[in-house]
């Protein structure tokens, strides 16, 4: 599906399930972003392995950036220009990967 996301659309995400523990996603620049911190780097890069592996499957990549424990994630769909429901099912996977690990 790559009709972009509506504003409501995105409030009403980030209203019901933009937390992930202490963190939370934001739209800035037109894309979803959150930064999430883990134990350790192992944590932090065994949970990177994991959402690596669903984007594979759902041909739908994070663009992100890790240091050490902290994983910053950024979803948009270049294709669309914005943000569509490819994006939120991806955040939606994200979250549950992230409850597997404690966070810091
Ligand atoms: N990942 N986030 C994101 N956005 C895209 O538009 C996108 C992608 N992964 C693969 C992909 N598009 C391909 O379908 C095309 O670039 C061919």
């Amino acid at each position: 599906m790559t009709t972009r996301l509506n504003p409501d659309a995105i409030q009403a995400f980030l209203a019901a399930e933009g937390h992930l523990g202490p963190h939370a996603w934001a739209l800035d620049d037109g894309k979803l972003k959150v930064s999430l911190k883990f134990p350790n780097f192992a944590q932090a890069f065994a949970f990177m392995t994991e959402v690596a592996l669903h984007a594979e499957k759902k041909d739908h990549h994070p663009e992100w950036f890790n240091v050490y424990n902290r994983v910053d994630i950024a979803l948009s769909t270049h294709d669309a220009g914005g943000l569509t429901e490819r994006d939120l099912d991806l955040a939606r996977s994200i979250a549950r990967a992230f409850t597997r690990y404690a966070s810091n």
